[in-house]
């Protein structure tokens, strides 16, 4: 018997923003730290994300498929695809045609859907992005939408406060779409400002998880894409469900709170580099609930 004893691979499929703590910079430390060999394929390089006033953006759609069929040449094989971040429809469409072509059938397909927040689309973003998005969060198992992304690919006016009848209902529809798991992250506590919940659905089971954290009044780009990279890791090292929840929330609260007391530009992002060690911790609270 061959013992098999390697660290599992999962394929990032982000851009790289040289500043600013998002997208393959919250990826890669998050996910190496957890124990796991990210392999890069970059979607774009950015001077910085792009919620600077002003950024470089090299769109990297031709190489991308280069990449491809250089890794198709050796054969290589990943346990987990993993996309955030995409420049244009047609990158889209190659994503799609590399998770076809690579997948095998035990193989973890993770989409963070980016397409805005606070209810618009990102800078560069056309309703076409919506529609691609909504073709490849049918090929996924995992997706991470927050509110915006959720109504957007729903195709649905965005709503201030939902009941979490309605939101049981929207998380429902969205998996019929495709992935078992829908997970929305960014939702408002009903007169609760200073609190922010997670939902999850699981359609395996059938069951709808809920994990509520205290809200810091400051915005900071990135949260999403680290949210979703412990999600991944935390699934790919065999947690529950409610447990990768847990740890994802717990991961992002820390962050918060190591860069919130600081006179600093958020622009910046969350110190990932002050709570990366945490992430070798078992969790140490445990707050999520199941929704009856
Ligand atoms: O975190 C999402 C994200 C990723 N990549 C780029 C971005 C953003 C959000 O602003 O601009 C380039």
């Amino acid at each position: 018997m061959q013992i098999q004893n390697q660290s599992k691979r999962v394929v990032a499929v982000h851009d790289l923003s040289g500043v600013g703590r998002v997208s393959l910079m919250a990826v890669i430390p998050i996910l190496s730290s957890m124990g796991f060999q990210v392999c890069a394929l970059p979607t774009a390089v950015l001077s910085t994300h792009t919620q600077y006033q002003s950024f470089t953006f090299l769109d990297l759609t031709s190489e991308m498929q280069r990449i491809i069929d250089q890794w198709k040449k050796y054969d290589f094989r990943f346990d987990t695809f993993y996309t955030g971040y995409l420049g244009s429809p047609q990158q889209i469409r190659i994503v799609e045609h590399f998770i076809s072509d690579f997948r095998r059938e035990s193989d973890l397909v993770v989409v963070d859907p980016v397409l805005g927040d606070n209810g618009k689309l990102y800078k560069g973003f056309s309703d076409e992005m919506v529609v691609g998005m909504r073709q490849l969060i049918q090929k996924a198992d995992v997706i991470t939408p927050n509110m915006t992304e959720l109504f957007l690919l729903l195709g649905e006016s965005n709503t201030e406060h939902v009941t979490d009848g309605t939101l049981k209902q929207l998380l429902m529809k969205l998996s019929e779409m495709g992935p078992e798991i829908v997970i929305v992250t960014s939702v408002p506590v009903m007169d609760q400002p200073h609190m922010t919940s997670v939902y999850a659905y699981n359609r395996c089971g059938g069951r709808f998880w809920k994990v509520t954290c205290p809200y810091l009044p400051a915005h900071y780009p990135g949260t999403g894409d680290a949210f979703t990279s412990v999600i991944t890791g935390s699934l790919m090292q065999g947690d529950s469900l409610p447990i990768a929840l847990d740890r994802a929330s717990q991961f992002i609260l820390q962050g918060i709170r190591a860069t919130f007391g600081y006179e600093y530009n958020n622009m910046d992002g969350i110190m990932l580099e002050k709570v990366l060690h945490n992430l070798d911790l078992p969790n140490q609270i445990s707050s999520y609930e199941l929704l009856e």
